[in-house]
């Protein structure tokens, strides 16, 4: 009975221990998957290559001392000679890592569990194709067959013009000797374009009816002057699409209506400076209203008074990926440097200048709902271009000029997934200028939040200079003594 019970006792201890390590493990792997799309994604993914080499299996491929010591400061492990380390960065035709320095060896681990999990994910999905590998030969078959019959109806309608065509010549030919043409082509010619307009117009509205819905133009704009941008983009649609109707249908209508007739002469009506008059002058007019309120709508947005009571966030774009500073209780951001930049301080903040003190340094953008927002654009490498589509918010980021866009945001991300019915909606900050290889990784999350929970998250973050700067600074001051 005594043992019976010992061996309860242990056993329970076991399973304790084991889901205690099995939770712990998919903590870990969690941990590693948000570590892993704020600082890898821009240049890595597991299954393809990017910047950088696909991770999948790459804990198989070197044990964790040495991960850990590339993640943190690849530059140094190359020019310490480590023979692997050199192999894969002359593989990669030798482009620079990012060094994460400040990551911890438990960070670096959490990152290689994320990268294990989802490298043994994939064998399971090729497994379940090798099971139904006679659903994959019979798909195959079906397009080497559907590749065949493309082509037999390609030869056969290039046959079919060709006999249309020498059909054709029969016709004329015989027009010809009966002294009398026997196809009208001004008729075909007339009924064509008639056909042309009406097959034209059933497009544009298909188009219009299927695809606006789609564009982020027809979703609610969730910032105080998207309001206004709408309107002003609907008033231009409107007014460009009564001219695009009008003048297309007129165009071809006359075309068919006054086809050549043997019976008609044409009238020879040179001008007429009243109807001339007529349609410059109300474009001309309509053109200055809607350039005028443009011009307005732009002033008030970049309006530099609304800087005082704008709360600050620098956007900092590089290739690929963006970065944002907030400027912390002072709302002002600290100085930077290009010389500054390296391994421990991507954005070349000035860790002496006061201000820079309590800036914090994200990968995602959190904004408070109702408050003015001035982002302050700066690149490090190219140009890219900052595109907020719901906000309705685009500036260029420019190296070496900066450029700004205050805006208020009036719906918070919560609200907006209950507008559109889709729980896992979120707003993107986007890069619009193709600017590389991976311009597309330019691709991060913003939220909208009330200020509560605003501060709740800022809270959260690191501070830059206390945790990162003045590490690098004694390190270099240790370099300099040495
Ligand atoms: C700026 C782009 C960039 C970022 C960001 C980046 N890497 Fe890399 N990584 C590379 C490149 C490029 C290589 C190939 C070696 C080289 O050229 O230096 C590489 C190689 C590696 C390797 C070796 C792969 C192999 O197959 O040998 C590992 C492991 C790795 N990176 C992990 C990471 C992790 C983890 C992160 C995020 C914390 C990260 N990298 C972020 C660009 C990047
Ligand atoms: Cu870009």
């Amino acid at each position: 009975m005594k043992i019976l019970n010992r061996i309860q006792k242990t056993s329970f201890i076991f399973a304790t221990l084991i889901v205690l390590s099995l939770g712990s493990f998919a903590q870990t792997a969690d941990e590693g998957a948000k570590l892993f799309s704020a600082n890898c994604t821009s240049c890595h993914s597991i299954n393809e290559k990017i910047v950088g080499p696909p991770l999948k299996n790459v804990h198989k491929k070197y044990d964790e001392a040495w991960i850990i010591k590339w993640v943190k400061n690849s530059q140094e492990f190359i020019k310490s000679g480590d023979a692997k380390a050199v192999k894969v960065y002359e593989e990669n035709n030798k482009i620079p890592m990012t060094s994460f320095a400040t990551f911890t060896d438990l960070q670096v681990k959490s990152i290689i569990a994320y990268v294990k999990a989802e490298s043994e994910k994939a064998p399971v999905a090729s497994a379940a194709s090798a099971s139904s590998n006679v659903a994959t030969d019979s798909e195959t078959e079906t397009t080497d067959l559907s590749d065949c019959i493309n082509w037999l109806m390609v030869v056969s309608f290039l046959l079919l013009i060709i006999v249309i065509g020498l059909m054709i010549s029969i016709l004329e030919k015989l027009g010809d000797i009966k002294g009398k043409p026997s196809i009208n082509w001004i008729r075909i010619n007339g009924f064509l374009l008639l056909a042309f307009l009406i097959l034209g117009m059933a497009a544009v509205v298909w188009e219009f009816y299927y695809h606006t819905k789609l564009t982020v133009n027809a979703q609610t704009p969730a910032s105080a002057h998207g309001v206004i941008y709408d309107s002003m983009f609907n008033i231009t649609l409107v007014l460009t699409g009564i001219m695009f109707v009008v003048t297309q249908v007129l165009l071809f209508w006359y075309g068919y209506r006054y086809k050549h007739s043997d019976t008609r002469k044409a009238l020879y009506y040179p001008d007429n400076h009243k109807l001339e008059f007529i349609w410059t002058i109300i474009p001309a007019v309509v053109l200055t209203v809607l350039v005028v309120r443009g011009l307005q709508t732009w002033s008030a947005i970049t309006d530099r008074n609304q800087n005082d009571k704008a709360q600050v966030i620098e956007v900092f774009g590089y290739q690929f990926d963006w970065k944002m500073r907030y400027a912390g209780a002072d709302n002002k951001l600290g100085a930077h440097d290009f010389r500054k930049m390296g391994v421990w301080n991507e954005l070349g903040v000035d860790p002496n200048d006061s201000a820079s003190k309590d800036d914090i340094v994200t990968s995602e953008l959190h904004l408070k709902v109702g408050q003015p927002v001035v982002l302050k654009f700066r690149a490090k490498d190219v140009i890219h271009s900052a595109y907020l589509p719901h906000f309705r918010v685009q500036m260029n980021v420019v190296p070496g000029l900066p450029t700004q866009f205050i805006f208020t945001p009036t719906v918070t991300t919560n609200q907006m997934r209950e507008i559109m019915k889709n729980p896992t909606f979120d707003y993107v900050l986007l890069c619009n200028k193709i600017c590389g290889s991976a311009h597309y990784r330019m691709n991060r999350k913003v939220i909208v939040e009330s200020a509560e929970d605003y501060y709740k998250w800022l809270s959260t973050q690191p501070k830059l200079v206390a945790e990162n700067t003045a590490t690098a600074e004694s390190d270099s001051k240790a370099l300099a003594t040495k």
